[in-house]
């Protein structure tokens, strides 16, 4: 097939001057137009901006592709309550990394994206949810924050629009389970950080029980951009459902890993061209789209348009755009062990299915990693993940799932052969069989 040219296909926009000396101040961001759509913005009515957002097609980028616009929309108006804008950076899921990135070189993006945000949706306190253990973010984005204040982008009456807000961050302790929406809220709250039922949605009853947006770090600092260059230039990009630049987190056993950003809709054969390909002398075998949460891909799927249509019709999500490549030296039962591992540390126990399943998918894993399993526990392993799918609470539960069914459903030989052989094919050292 036809590859486009590498050059041909970047799109950077969040990610244009990072290059730049002190690319995360103030006067760096002013100079590449920064904070300019914010005026752009207060000369609008708060309800056209949301209806802007909601035309431009931005879909959220933290994961489920939600439509920003309409998320703003679900906020009533006239309801007598304040409203809040959370801004999820929490971001912990195995292999996804841009929205770290993202603040720590451009964090003004964000904020300026929040302001208008904020505008939009009648909130006058936001909140930056971020993971604690990134400190030089934390330090950086409160760096950025008091910048903002200082410049009169933040507080009262800003740039002279009669529009006030408050904007605090607030450092996570790293759990993953806060990344889901309704548990950072309670954490946010000071509570232990666990899921809530929905509905109601946070839009109706979010923080201290008042509507609020929950965004991510990536889809509120692409507004700017949005604003400043036109909802028509935002969707010439990616396709008629999934329109716009995304940054690509492009991870493991690839030449040059990174962030790239492009329009929506490329595909991992052209990102991996632009990343100088898998490392010398070896081939991809498997690989995430969105991290370990989403259900594997091979090198059949190298052509996958990689936006939310694509990627479903494929049989997997686009999630985060966390492109994890493994190459054929990796023993996928390890790969799979090693991320359910990560679920089971991370399962915030509240319901059955995924704080026991989890439990009981790393026995198994590790039993076949090392050369103890049978040939039944393949099935074992399948109803499990079956019993945790779409049966627990939250979706930590499909996310631990997606792994075992996909590495099953294209790696079941390498299962079969860790069980014959009784032990790792990959990695004698771990075998019963070499023991
Ligand atoms: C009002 C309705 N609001 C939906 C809102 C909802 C949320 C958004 C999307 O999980 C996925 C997950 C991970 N009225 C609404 C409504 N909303 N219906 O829309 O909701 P939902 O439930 O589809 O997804 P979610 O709970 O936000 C996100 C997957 O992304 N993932 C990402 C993990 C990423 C990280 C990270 O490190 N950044 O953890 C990877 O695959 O598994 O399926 O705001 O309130 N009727
Ligand atoms: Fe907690 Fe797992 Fe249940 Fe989610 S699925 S509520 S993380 S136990």
């Amino acid at each position: 097939m036809t590859v486009e040219p590498a050059e041909k296909l970047l799109a950077p926009v969040l990610s244009a001057f990072w290059d730049d000396p002190r690319s995360w101040t103030l006067e760096t961001y002013r100079r590449h137009d920064g904070y300019q759509a914010l005026s752009k913005a207060f000369a609008m009515a708060p309800d056209d901006v949301i209806a802007y957002v909601k035309d431009s097609g931005l879909r959220g980028r933290g994961g489920a592709g939600f439509p920003t616009g309409m998320k703003w929309q679900f906020i009533p108006q006239g309801d007598g309550k304040p409203h809040y804008l959370v801004v999820n950076a929490d971001e912990s899921e195995p292999g996804t990394c841009k929205d770290i990135p993202l603040l720590f070189a451009n964090p003004h993006s964000l904020i300026e994206g929040m302001i208008i945000a904020c505008y939009a949706i009648r909130s006058h306190h936001a909140f930056i949810y971020l993971r604690g253990e990134t400190v030089p973010v934390l330090r950086r984005l409160h760096e950025a924050v008091r910048e903002a204040y200082a410049a009169g982008y933040l507080g009262t009456n800003i740039q002279g629009s009669g529009f006030d807000l408050e904007l605090t961050v607030h450092a996570g302790a790293g759990a993953y389970i806060c990344g889901e929406e309704t548990a950072l809220l309670d954490s946010l709250e000071g509570r232990r950080g666990q899921p809530r039922l929905r509905p109601p949605f946070p839009a109706v009853e979010g923080l201290y029980a008042c509507p609020t947006v929950v965004n991510n770090v990536e889809s509120i600092a692409s507004v700017p951009a949005i604003l400043q260059r036109g909802k028509d230039w935002f969707k010439s990009m990616g396709s008629e459902k999934s329109p716009g630049f995304t940054l690509y987190s492009l991870s493991g056993h690839v030449a040059r890993p990174g962030q790239y950003e492009g329009p929506l809709g490329i595909t991992l054969r052209q990102l991996l061209d632009m990343g100088g390909g898998m490392r010398p002398g070896h081939r991809l075998k498997f690989w995430t789209p969105g991290g370990s949460s989403t259900p594997m891909f091979t090198d059949e799927h190298l052509d996958v348009p990689l936006d939310y249509e694509g990627v479903g019709a494929a049989g997997s999500m686009l999630g985060t755009k966390a492109l994890q490549c493994f190459d054929e030296t990796t023993c996928v039962v390890r790969a799979v062990t090693r991320w359910t591992e990560f679920y089971a540390h991370e399962s915030c126990g509240k319901c059955t299915p995924c704080r026991e399943g989890t439990y009981w998918l790393v026995q198994l894993l590790r039993d076949i990693e090392a050369g103890k399993g049978h040939i039944s526990d393949l099935d074992k392993l399948n109803d499990i993940a079956d019993n945790i799918n779409g049966k627990s609470f939250c979706a930590l539960g499909d996310g631990a799932a997606a792994p075992i069914f996909s590495s099953l459903k294209y790696f079941r030989e390498e299962y079969e052969e860790h069980i014959e052989r009784k032990g790792c094919p990959f990695d004698p050292a771990r075998s019963t069989a070499w023991a």
